[in-house]
């Protein structure tokens, strides 16, 4: 399955946000967890949303559109220590505030290591999306860098989350197909409420 993309605009506050009919899915996690690496990957252009490897590197909500009717939304990370104190709540509590407000939300792709599985950050996190009532899905990032046999320990890990586990790989490429088809059908299962404006035009800087 292939997919028209390109990145629309980064908003570093919930009015910049675009105002348009679009669906959304955002992608959260912790920081350095994947999120650029995996939305690259789904669509399958390189460098379309920056990647790092210092923790950190998305620091506003950018939105990617997906199609005529889905938008990608790469959310900044949390729980990255190294970041001014201020930086660090400015940007949760951007996250929150999009996860909490944004009516055009529609579910919430959670990235979560393999290797490390759920800790406290992201139940809170499956939390509120489960209180808005918004689909929750999991993807394990990372999942090359764990072996076969340590995959029934990994997926018991994740158990506890209770949602749909995507196990995946931005560098081998696994758990892509499924987890596109699955964004394909959340977005074609959610109409929006009410319309909104008109689709935003621009060409912008990503944050
Ligand atoms: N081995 C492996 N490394 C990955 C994978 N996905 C991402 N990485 C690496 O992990 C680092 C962080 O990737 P990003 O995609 O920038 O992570 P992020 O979650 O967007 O980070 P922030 O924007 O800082 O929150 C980079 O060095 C990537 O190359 C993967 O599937 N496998
Ligand atoms: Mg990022």
């Amino acid at each position: 399955m292939s997919l028209q993309c390109h990145f629309e605009k980064s908003a570093s506050t919930l009015v910049d946000c675009p105002r348009w009919d679009r669906r959304e899915i955002a992608i959260a996690g912790r920081s350095n967890v994947g999120k650029s690496s995996l939305l690259n990957a789904l669509v399958g252009i390189k460098g379309l949303a920056r990647t790092s490897r210092t923790p950190g590197r998305t620091q506003a909500l950018n939105f990617f559109t997906v199609g005529d009717n889905l938008a990608l939304v790469d959310l900044p990370g949390y729980g990255y220590a190294r970041i001014p104190e201020a930086l660090a709540q400015r940007i949760g509590v951007l996250m929150t505030d999009f996860l909490a407000q944004r009516v055009n939300l529609s579910a919430v792709l959670l990235l979560i290591d393999a290797r490390r599985g759920p800790r406290e950050e992201e139940f809170e996190l499956a939390g509120m999306v489960r209180g808005r009532n918004l689909e929750l899905i999991v993807a394990a990032t990372k999942c090359d860098k764990i072996r076969r046999g340590e995959r029934p320990a990994m997926a018991r890990r994740f158990d506890a989350l209770n949602a749909p586990l995507f196990p995946c790989s931005a560098i081998d490429g696994e758990g892509l197909e499924p987890l596109r088809r699955r964004l394909f059908k959340i977005s074609r299962a959610h109409g929006l409420a009410a319309p909104l404006n008109r689709h935003f035009h621009g060409r912008e800087q990503q944050g």
